[in-house]
Protein backbone atom coordinates (compact mmCIF):
# COMPACT_ATOMS: atom_id res chain seq x y z
CA UNK A 1 0.00 0.00 0.00
CA UNK A 2 1.23 3.57 -0.99
CA UNK A 3 0.32 6.42 1.31
CA UNK A 4 -0.66 9.55 -0.84
CA UNK A 5 -2.05 13.33 0.12
CA UNK A 6 -4.14 15.13 -2.67
CA UNK A 7 -2.38 18.32 -3.47
CA UNK A 8 -3.82 21.17 -5.33
CA UNK A 9 -0.85 22.26 -6.86
CA UNK A 10 1.36 25.58 -6.72
CA UNK A 11 -1.79 27.48 -5.95
CA UNK A 12 -2.31 24.63 -2.85
CA UNK A 13 -1.77 26.37 0.14
CA UNK A 14 -0.34 23.11 1.79
CA UNK A 15 2.98 23.12 0.72
CA UNK A 16 4.56 19.92 -1.00
CA UNK A 17 7.83 20.37 1.92
CA UNK A 18 4.66 19.68 5.04
CA UNK A 19 3.68 16.54 3.26
CA UNK A 20 6.94 15.18 2.79
CA UNK A 21 7.34 15.46 6.72
CA UNK A 22 4.06 13.23 7.23
CA UNK A 23 5.89 9.95 8.27
CA UNK A 24 5.07 6.72 5.37
CA UNK A 25 3.97 9.96 2.93
CA UNK A 26 5.22 8.55 -0.40
CA UNK A 27 3.63 10.93 -2.64
CA UNK A 28 0.89 13.57 -4.30
CA UNK A 29 -2.20 12.71 -5.97
CA UNK A 30 -2.74 15.85 -8.32
CA UNK A 31 -4.23 17.28 -11.40
CA UNK A 32 -4.19 19.67 -14.00
CA UNK A 33 -6.45 22.01 -12.43
CA UNK A 34 -6.27 25.14 -15.19
CA UNK A 35 -7.09 22.71 -18.00
CA UNK A 36 -10.59 23.28 -18.24
CA UNK A 37 -12.68 19.80 -19.01
CA UNK A 38 -12.38 18.23 -22.26
CA UNK A 39 -9.46 19.91 -22.84
CA UNK A 40 -5.79 17.90 -23.45
CA UNK A 41 -3.10 17.64 -21.00
CA UNK A 42 -0.43 19.49 -22.18
CA UNK A 43 2.86 17.02 -22.26
CA UNK A 44 4.76 20.50 -20.54
CA UNK A 45 2.26 20.95 -17.74
CA UNK A 46 2.14 17.09 -16.94
CA UNK A 47 5.87 17.19 -16.77
CA UNK A 48 5.96 20.53 -14.04
CA UNK A 49 3.65 18.73 -11.46
CA UNK A 50 5.81 15.92 -11.95
CA UNK A 51 9.23 17.83 -11.47
CA UNK A 52 7.66 19.86 -8.18
CA UNK A 53 6.47 16.55 -6.41
CA UNK A 54 9.65 14.67 -7.43
CA UNK A 55 12.11 17.88 -6.51
CA UNK A 56 10.25 17.83 -2.81
CA UNK A 57 11.13 13.93 -2.44
CA UNK A 58 7.48 12.96 -3.42
CA UNK A 59 5.84 10.99 -5.80
CA UNK A 60 3.24 11.78 -8.84
CA UNK A 61 2.03 8.74 -9.46
CA UNK A 62 -1.99 8.99 -9.77
CA UNK A 63 -4.27 11.38 -10.95
CA UNK A 64 -7.46 13.24 -9.52
CA UNK A 65 -8.65 13.60 -11.71
CA UNK A 66 -9.09 13.94 -15.23
CA UNK A 67 -12.36 15.35 -15.51
CA UNK A 68 -14.75 14.67 -18.05
CA UNK A 69 -16.42 17.10 -20.45
CA UNK A 70 -20.36 16.93 -19.85
CA UNK A 71 -21.01 15.37 -23.53
CA UNK A 72 -19.69 12.37 -22.51
CA UNK A 73 -22.00 11.87 -19.61
CA UNK A 74 -25.54 13.02 -21.81
CA UNK A 75 -23.86 11.10 -24.96
CA UNK A 76 -24.08 14.58 -26.87
CA UNK A 77 -22.27 16.71 -28.72
CA UNK A 78 -18.64 16.86 -29.13
CA UNK A 79 -18.63 13.52 -27.28
CA UNK A 80 -16.55 11.71 -29.60
CA UNK A 81 -14.04 14.80 -30.06
CA UNK A 82 -13.56 15.04 -25.82
CA UNK A 83 -13.08 11.37 -25.65
CA UNK A 84 -10.41 11.33 -28.54
CA UNK A 85 -8.76 14.60 -25.96
CA UNK A 86 -8.97 11.93 -23.10
CA UNK A 87 -7.03 9.41 -24.71
CA UNK A 88 -4.08 11.75 -25.87
CA UNK A 89 -4.56 13.14 -22.02
CA UNK A 90 -3.63 9.87 -20.73
CA UNK A 91 -0.64 9.09 -23.65
CA UNK A 92 0.90 12.36 -22.71
CA UNK A 93 0.89 11.26 -19.40
CA UNK A 94 2.56 8.23 -20.14
CA UNK A 95 5.07 9.99 -22.09
CA UNK A 96 5.55 12.62 -19.18
CA UNK A 97 4.91 10.98 -15.95
CA UNK A 98 5.26 7.90 -13.92
CA UNK A 99 1.64 8.39 -13.26
CA UNK A 100 -0.04 5.00 -12.56
CA UNK A 101 -3.53 5.03 -11.59
CA UNK A 102 -6.49 8.15 -13.16
CA UNK A 103 -9.48 9.11 -10.45
CA UNK A 104 -12.58 10.21 -12.73
CA UNK A 105 -16.41 10.01 -11.88
CA UNK A 106 -19.61 9.69 -13.48
CA UNK A 107 -22.01 12.05 -11.82
CA UNK A 108 -24.12 14.21 -13.94
CA UNK A 109 -23.86 18.04 -13.66
CA UNK A 110 -22.03 17.75 -9.79
CA UNK A 111 -19.37 16.26 -8.31
CA UNK A 112 -19.20 15.61 -4.95
CA UNK A 113 -22.49 17.71 -2.87
CA UNK A 114 -22.56 18.80 0.82
CA UNK A 115 -25.01 21.50 2.25
CA UNK A 116 -22.74 23.33 4.60
CA UNK A 117 -18.89 23.61 4.45
CA UNK A 118 -18.25 24.52 7.88
CA UNK A 119 -20.45 23.14 10.10
CA UNK A 120 -19.37 23.69 13.61
CA UNK A 121 -18.75 20.52 15.65
CA UNK A 122 -19.04 20.20 19.42
CA UNK A 123 -14.98 20.09 20.03
CA UNK A 124 -14.26 23.13 17.99
CA UNK A 125 -13.76 21.81 14.70
CA UNK A 126 -15.98 22.73 11.31
CA UNK A 127 -16.30 19.74 9.01
CA UNK A 128 -18.34 19.10 5.83
CA UNK A 129 -22.13 18.43 6.51
CA UNK A 130 -24.71 16.76 4.20
CA UNK A 131 -28.28 17.45 5.83
CA UNK A 132 -31.31 16.21 4.01
CA UNK A 133 -33.53 18.97 4.88
CA UNK A 134 -31.14 21.71 3.79
CA UNK A 135 -30.47 20.08 0.76
CA UNK A 136 -34.20 20.57 -0.49
CA UNK A 137 -33.95 23.93 -0.16
CA UNK A 138 -31.25 24.35 -2.53
CA UNK A 139 -31.86 25.23 -5.88
CA UNK A 140 -29.10 24.51 -8.06
CA UNK A 141 -30.63 26.42 -11.30
CA UNK A 142 -29.89 29.86 -9.35
CA UNK A 143 -26.27 29.36 -10.49
CA UNK A 144 -25.51 30.59 -7.45
CA UNK A 145 -24.92 27.56 -5.84
CA UNK A 146 -21.15 26.93 -5.51
CA UNK A 147 -19.48 23.89 -3.70
CA UNK A 148 -15.33 22.76 -4.00
CA UNK A 149 -16.07 19.63 -6.28
CA UNK A 150 -18.55 21.61 -8.90
CA UNK A 151 -17.32 23.27 -11.74
CA UNK A 152 -17.81 26.48 -11.53
CA UNK A 153 -17.42 27.20 -15.37
CA UNK A 154 -20.90 25.91 -15.72
CA UNK A 155 -23.37 29.78 -16.26
CA UNK A 156 -26.86 29.68 -14.94
CA UNK A 157 -28.04 29.33 -18.73
CA UNK A 158 -26.03 25.83 -19.21
CA UNK A 159 -26.90 24.44 -16.08
CA UNK A 160 -30.52 24.73 -17.42
CA UNK A 161 -29.89 23.49 -20.56
CA UNK A 162 -28.06 20.41 -18.70
CA UNK A 163 -31.07 19.87 -16.27
CA UNK A 164 -33.29 19.72 -19.46
CA UNK A 165 -30.71 17.41 -20.94
CA UNK A 166 -30.64 15.01 -18.50
CA UNK A 167 -34.77 14.97 -18.96
CA UNK A 168 -34.32 12.30 -21.34
CA UNK A 169 -31.25 10.64 -19.68
CA UNK A 170 -32.14 8.03 -17.20
CA UNK A 171 -30.03 5.07 -15.28
CA UNK A 172 -30.33 3.22 -18.10
CA UNK A 173 -29.14 5.53 -20.85
CA UNK A 174 -26.37 6.77 -18.29
CA UNK A 175 -25.05 2.98 -18.13
CA UNK A 176 -25.34 2.59 -22.01
CA UNK A 177 -23.34 6.14 -22.03
CA UNK A 178 -20.84 5.16 -19.42
CA UNK A 179 -19.96 1.97 -21.37
CA UNK A 180 -19.38 3.82 -24.53
CA UNK A 181 -16.64 5.96 -22.43
CA UNK A 182 -14.96 3.15 -21.02
CA UNK A 183 -14.91 0.87 -24.43
CA UNK A 184 -13.02 3.95 -25.62
CA UNK A 185 -10.87 4.23 -22.97
CA UNK A 186 -10.10 1.30 -21.36
CA UNK A 187 -8.10 -0.49 -24.29
CA UNK A 188 -5.89 2.66 -24.19
CA UNK A 189 -4.88 2.69 -20.65
CA UNK A 190 -4.02 -1.13 -20.90
CA UNK A 191 -1.66 0.16 -23.52
CA UNK A 192 -0.23 2.96 -22.01
CA UNK A 193 -0.15 0.62 -18.40
CA UNK A 194 -2.03 3.10 -16.42
CA UNK A 195 -5.46 2.28 -14.45
CA UNK A 196 -8.35 3.50 -14.63
CA UNK A 197 -10.62 4.46 -11.35
CA UNK A 198 -13.82 5.19 -11.22
CA UNK A 199 -15.09 7.35 -8.15
CA UNK A 200 -18.45 6.12 -6.43
CA UNK A 201 -21.06 9.16 -6.50
CA UNK A 202 -20.94 11.21 -3.49
CA UNK A 203 -23.30 10.81 -1.94
CA UNK A 204 -24.89 7.77 -3.50
CA UNK A 205 -27.84 8.21 -4.04
CA UNK A 206 -29.53 11.14 -6.88
CA UNK A 207 -29.45 14.84 -6.75
CA UNK A 208 -31.77 16.91 -7.87
CA UNK A 209 -33.19 14.72 -9.46
CA UNK A 210 -30.23 14.06 -11.93
CA UNK A 211 -29.61 10.26 -12.24
CA UNK A 212 -26.56 8.48 -9.96
CA UNK A 213 -25.61 5.06 -10.83
CA UNK A 214 -21.94 4.11 -9.55
CA UNK A 215 -23.78 3.74 -5.68
CA UNK A 216 -23.51 0.31 -4.43
CA UNK A 217 -22.55 -3.30 -4.48
CA UNK A 218 -24.91 -4.31 -7.05
CA UNK A 219 -24.25 -1.39 -9.56
CA UNK A 220 -20.38 -1.61 -8.97
CA UNK A 221 -20.51 -5.40 -10.02
CA UNK A 222 -22.14 -4.26 -13.48
CA UNK A 223 -19.52 -1.86 -13.98
CA UNK A 224 -16.93 -4.04 -13.53
CA UNK A 225 -18.40 -6.27 -16.18
CA UNK A 226 -19.26 -3.95 -18.56
CA UNK A 227 -15.29 -3.73 -19.65
CA UNK A 228 -13.65 -6.61 -17.71
CA UNK A 229 -9.89 -5.38 -17.54
CA UNK A 230 -7.65 -4.70 -14.38
CA UNK A 231 -7.15 -1.28 -15.96
CA UNK A 232 -11.12 -0.73 -15.28
CA UNK A 233 -11.46 -0.51 -11.65
CA UNK A 234 -12.66 1.36 -8.31
CA UNK A 235 -11.19 4.39 -6.45
CA UNK A 236 -13.24 3.06 -3.68
CA UNK A 237 -13.90 5.78 -1.37
CA UNK A 238 -15.33 5.31 1.92
CA UNK A 239 -17.00 8.01 2.98
CA UNK A 240 -18.82 7.97 -0.55
CA UNK A 241 -20.67 4.94 -0.22
CA UNK A 242 -20.71 4.47 3.27
CA UNK A 243 -22.95 7.36 3.98
CA UNK A 244 -25.85 4.68 2.35
CA UNK A 245 -26.56 2.50 5.48
CA UNK A 246 -27.14 -0.18 3.15
CA UNK A 247 -23.70 -0.09 1.51
CA UNK A 248 -21.59 -2.86 3.61
CA UNK A 249 -18.09 -1.10 3.04
CA UNK A 250 -15.87 -3.44 4.54
CA UNK A 251 -17.28 -6.32 2.81
CA UNK A 252 -17.53 -4.53 -0.37
CA UNK A 253 -13.99 -3.29 -0.21
CA UNK A 254 -12.72 -7.33 0.14
CA UNK A 255 -14.65 -8.12 -2.42
CA UNK A 256 -12.84 -5.59 -4.89
CA UNK A 257 -9.42 -6.04 -3.80
CA UNK A 258 -9.57 -9.76 -3.84
CA UNK A 259 -10.56 -9.27 -7.54
CA UNK A 260 -7.67 -7.03 -7.84
CA UNK A 261 -10.19 -3.99 -8.72
CA UNK A 262 -9.40 -1.78 -6.17
CA UNK A 263 -6.72 0.49 -7.54
CA UNK A 264 -7.02 3.56 -4.80
CA UNK A 265 -8.56 4.15 -1.61
CA UNK A 266 -9.94 7.42 -0.27
CA UNK A 267 -10.27 6.59 3.53
CA UNK A 268 -12.33 8.68 5.52
CA UNK A 269 -15.57 8.64 7.72
CA UNK A 270 -18.85 9.94 8.52
CA UNK A 271 -21.27 9.71 11.27
CA UNK A 272 -24.72 9.08 9.79
CA UNK A 273 -27.79 10.75 11.39
CA UNK A 274 -31.29 9.56 12.69
CA UNK A 275 -33.12 10.29 8.62
CA UNK A 276 -29.94 9.39 6.49
CA UNK A 277 -28.16 13.10 6.69
CA UNK A 278 -24.36 13.01 7.45
CA UNK A 279 -21.29 14.24 8.82
CA UNK A 280 -17.87 14.20 8.08
CA UNK A 281 -15.99 13.01 11.34
CA UNK A 282 -12.22 12.53 12.27
CA UNK A 283 -11.25 9.56 10.70
CA UNK A 284 -11.09 7.82 13.89
CA UNK A 285 -13.81 4.91 13.97
CA UNK A 286 -15.23 6.36 17.12
CA UNK A 287 -15.64 9.47 15.75
CA UNK A 288 -17.98 7.78 12.93
CA UNK A 289 -20.33 5.32 11.77
CA UNK A 290 -17.43 3.41 9.74
CA UNK A 291 -15.17 0.10 11.05
CA UNK A 292 -11.81 2.09 9.89
CA UNK A 293 -10.21 -1.32 11.43
CA UNK A 294 -12.24 -3.94 9.69
CA UNK A 295 -11.51 -1.67 6.01
CA UNK A 296 -7.94 -1.77 7.06
CA UNK A 297 -7.97 -5.17 7.49
CA UNK A 298 -9.99 -6.52 4.81
CA UNK A 299 -7.78 -4.32 2.49
CA UNK A 300 -4.81 -6.55 4.10
CA UNK A 301 -6.14 -9.77 4.03
CA UNK A 302 -7.41 -9.69 0.14
CA UNK A 303 -3.90 -8.49 -0.97
CA UNK A 304 -4.39 -4.78 -1.47
CA UNK A 305 -1.03 -3.20 -3.06
CA UNK A 306 -2.56 0.32 -4.49
CA UNK A 307 -2.81 3.64 -3.14
CA UNK A 308 -4.47 5.10 -0.57
CA UNK A 309 -5.16 9.11 0.50
CA UNK A 310 -6.86 10.38 3.71
CA UNK A 311 -9.76 11.58 2.39
CA UNK A 312 -11.41 14.80 3.56
CA UNK A 313 -10.39 16.47 7.21
CA UNK A 314 -12.40 18.59 9.49
CA UNK A 315 -10.61 22.04 9.93
CA UNK A 316 -8.80 22.19 13.08
CA UNK A 317 -6.23 24.65 15.23
CA UNK A 318 -7.73 27.37 13.19
CA UNK A 319 -6.64 26.52 9.95
CA UNK A 320 -8.30 28.30 6.88
CA UNK A 321 -7.74 26.95 3.62
CA UNK A 322 -9.94 24.55 1.19
CA UNK A 323 -13.14 22.79 2.30
CA UNK A 324 -11.94 19.07 3.52
CA UNK A 325 -8.28 19.77 2.07
CA UNK A 326 -6.45 21.15 4.94
CA UNK A 327 -3.10 19.63 5.84
CA UNK A 328 -3.59 19.40 9.61
CA UNK A 329 -6.35 16.71 10.49
CA UNK A 330 -5.54 14.91 6.89
CA UNK A 331 -1.81 14.34 8.29
CA UNK A 332 -3.68 13.12 11.28
CA UNK A 333 -5.85 11.11 9.39
CA UNK A 334 -3.00 9.53 7.42
CA UNK A 335 -0.81 8.90 10.40
CA UNK A 336 -3.94 7.03 11.82
CA UNK A 337 -4.18 4.94 9.06
CA UNK A 338 -0.53 4.40 8.54
CA UNK A 339 -1.09 2.94 12.53
CA UNK A 340 -3.75 0.32 11.25
CA UNK A 341 -2.06 -0.38 8.39
CA UNK A 342 0.83 -1.25 10.31
CA UNK A 343 -1.02 -3.13 13.14
CA UNK A 344 -3.05 -5.25 10.85
CA UNK A 345 -0.01 -6.20 9.16
CA UNK A 346 1.64 -8.19 11.71
CA UNK A 347 1.28 -11.52 11.96
CA UNK A 348 0.98 -11.55 15.83
C1 LIG B 1 -13.90 14.96 -3.25
C2 LIG B 1 -13.28 14.07 -4.24
C3 LIG B 1 -14.00 14.08 -5.56
C4 LIG B 1 -13.22 13.27 -6.57
C5 LIG B 1 -13.89 13.20 -7.91
C6 LIG B 1 -13.17 12.25 -8.82
O1 LIG B 1 -13.28 15.31 -2.30
O2 LIG B 1 -13.16 12.79 -3.75
O3 LIG B 1 -14.14 15.39 -6.00
O4 LIG B 1 -11.98 13.87 -6.76
O5 LIG B 1 -15.20 12.79 -7.81
O6 LIG B 1 -13.43 12.59 -10.13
Amino acid sequence: MKMTFRWYGDSDPVALANIRQIPNMSGVVSSLYHIPPGEVWPVADIAHVKDAANGAGLEFEVVESIPLHEDIRTGSGDRDRYIENYIQSIRNLKQASDVKVICYNFMPVFDWTRTRLDHPLPDGSNALVYYKSQLEKMDPLTGELALPGWDAAHSKAELTQLFDTYKNIDNEALWRNLEYFLKAIVPVAAECDIKMAIHPDDPPWPIFGLPRIITCEENLDRFLKVVDSPYNGLTFCTGSLGCAKSNDVVKMIGKYAAMGRVHFVHARNVLILEDGSFEESAHYSKCGSLDMVGILRALKQNGFDGYIRPDHGRMIWGETGKPGYGLYDRALGAMYLTGLWEAVSKNK
